[in-house]
């Protein structure tokens, strides 16, 4: 979008990410932006998580050690501003921002933990009645104990964990997909493929569906029998805040059809719920479930224990007993 706004207004556009998005933009800074394309100006503002020292989540540390060095590599100068930064420190280097989009080159503000104060505590709200936690529960009270489970990178991720401890009394069967937001069909698809025996479930959030919307027309263009994908979709980014994911009209069952889902499923109640759970026993083809669910979590929300390497392994070495 900052490239066409360039081309349309002539004006430099700012974009405003985590790191994470860092690394989905790698491709379109070096194929288009760089000097050696099209040489376009665009003002970064990127979200600093796992900056060395300071206590994050694994999936954030690599990408937060790199997070300078790769805005080097990718020849875009940079300033990193915390609270600290005042606000003369501030305009001075918006004006070496200026200075170097006038060149047409691109320029990246880091920005690190706590520097902006936090915006009054505002609640996002939708229609719906059933907690994502309960839809995740209910799931999983209706899966076999050998069928395998990837989750989306958040708080689903954290919800399928406890659920699965007070329901299963383990979660050696889920894969979290603690990062990579928005790959999580994928990899169920990839194991789907590989374990034909078992059935994968893919325990997905309407952002991270949107995020890599592509990855529905590759399932659905070769679909796999032992597949169930869930979009518990609150029309949000819930885990990061709760605001609306800018596509909360999208019909993702819809998208699902299109894309040549065999079966279609919807739910927003419990019962309704428990009912597809049901039909999909006998089920033996591709299927997608989408559950509306309200916006919200519990505040004691706990965190994954072991490691992610540690929860890899567990995975893998649960998926050889029958
Ligand atoms: C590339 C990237 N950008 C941003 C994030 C931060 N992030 C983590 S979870 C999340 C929201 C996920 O929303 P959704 O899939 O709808 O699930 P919900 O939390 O609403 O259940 C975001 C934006 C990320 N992990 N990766």
């Amino acid at each position: 979008m900052a490239v066409g706004v360039y081309l349309g207004d002539g004006k430099p556009a700012c974009v405003y990410m985590q790191n994470s998005g860092l690394g989905n933009t790698v491709n379109p800074i070096t194929s288009i932006l760089n000097k050696q394309v099209y040489n376009i100006p665009v003002l970064c503002l990127i979200g600093w998580r796992g900056e060395p020292n300071i206590k994050d989540e694994p999936q954030h540390k690599f990408m937060g050690a790199i997070t300078n060095p790769l805005l080097e590599l990718l020849e875009i100068e940079y300033s990193v501003i915390s609270k600290e930064t005042t606000e003369k420190e501030l305009e001075s280097i918006l004006e070496k921002a200026n200075t170097v989009m006038k060149r047409k080159e691109q320029y990246a503000i880091v920005i690190k933990k706590d520097t902006f104060s936090k915006r009054e505590h505002y609640v996002y709200k939708n229609e719906y009645t059933l907690a994502r936690e309960e839809a995740i529960g209910c799931i999983l009270e209706h899966i076999k104990d050998s069928d395998l489970i990837v989750s989306t990178t958040g708080k689903i991720s954290r919800e399928a964990y406890e659920q699965s401890d007070k329901i299963k009394g383990h979660h050696n069967n889920i894969f979290l997909t603690v990062g990579g937001m928005g790959h999580a069909s994928m990899i169920a698809y990839g194991i789907a493929k590989s374990k034909k025996d078992k059935k994968t479930y893919c325990l997905d959030g309407d952002g991270a569906v949107l995020m890599h919307m592509g990855s529905l027309a590759f399932i659905g263009k070769k679909p796999v029998p032992n597949m169930v994908h869930i979009c518990l979709n609150n029309e949000a980014h819930e885990s990061v805040g709760g605001m609306p994911t800018g596509a909360t009209e999208i019909n993702y069952s819809e998208v699902a059809k299109e894309c040549g889902y065999p079966n279609i499923f919807t739910a927003e109640t419990k019962e309704e719920l428990i009912s597809v759970m049901k039909r999909l026993e006998i089920i033996n083809e591709l299927s997608f479930i989408e559950i509306k669910v309200s916006i919200g979590s519990r505040d004691d929300l706990g965190r994954p224990k072991e490691t992610a390497e540690e929860n890899k392994d567990n995975f893998m070495k649960n998926m050889v007993v029958k």
